[in-house]
């Protein structure tokens, strides 16, 4: 039974080193960002960014996501205060490929984001879960297509007079309308796009010396139960 326990063990110490969502052809050794579109939908009338990033957290984090395990998520979205590309500062000057959970890369680095159009569309949640056709079809972004606000359409209530609308994207789209398609009434329910912190690759060196001390650990625990054994066959 203990030696079912350690093996148990081992596995689960190989297994952790494939613990955050890996996209499919993706190796532990490179670094990338996750992006998802949130199940749920929100207003646009928080005026802090640090609001929609609890949002956005708390949907990654849910029971059932892909990436309840990984912390660290910001909206991709502008306030008054400050824009998308520079709250996602290291993703807009980095040179690492973003992702989404359906192993669908959506751009090659910040530069590829904010030049007009994705790879793929963000029609992807937090579950893994194609949301084409069900459910709101756009998210809150108060941005434009190079990752500034969108005039005074940013998130917030800001003071754009009678209007109060927010820009939005088309969770469809691949060209500049998915991150800016139309402006619409703050307060309306809509989804919010995630963006995850950079997952640091582990060189495979070293991702070898995490699994060569597991297997020690092993080795170590059935040398000592064998010896366990050994002396209270003596002592019998
Ligand atoms: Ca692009």
């Amino acid at each position: 039974m203990r030696r079912i326990g350690i093996l148990f063990y081992c596995f689960l110490q190989c297994g952790s080193l494939h613990a955050v969502f890996l996209p499919t052809g993706l190796t532990p050794a490179d670094s990338y960002y996750l992006v998802f579109t949130t199940n749920s939908t929100y207003a646009a009338t928080f005026s802090t960014i640090a609001e929609y990033d609890a949002l956005v957290e708390a949907e990654a984090t849910q029971v059932g996501s892909l990436v309840s395990d990984l912390t660290g998520w910001r909206v991709i979205g502008s306030t008054a205060y400050i824009d998308a590309r520079d709250h996602l500062s290291d993703v807009t000057n980095g040179s690492f490929p973003i992702w989404d959970l359906a192993s669908n890369k959506i751009a090659d680095s910040g530069a590829d984001l904010w030049d007009g159009s994705i790879d793929n569309p963000l029609t992807y949640n937090q579950f893994g879960v194609d949301m084409t056709g069900t459910g709101s079809q756009l998210a809150q972004t108060g941005t434009d297509t190079d990752g500034t606000a969108f005039g005074t359409n940013f998130f917030g209530n800001a003071a754009d007079g009678a209007a109060n609308v927010v820009r939005r994207g088309d969770i469809t789209a691949t060209d500049g309308t998915w991150i800016s398609r139309d402006a619409g009434n703050r307060s309306g329910a809509r989804r919010l796009y995630a963006i995850s912190s950079l997952i640091v690759g582990v060189p495979e060196p070293a991702a070898y010396g995490l699994l060569a001390m597991s297997l020690t650990v092993c080795c170590v625990a059935f040398k000592r139960r064998r010896e366990q054994k050994l002396h209270r066959s003596k002592i019998r």
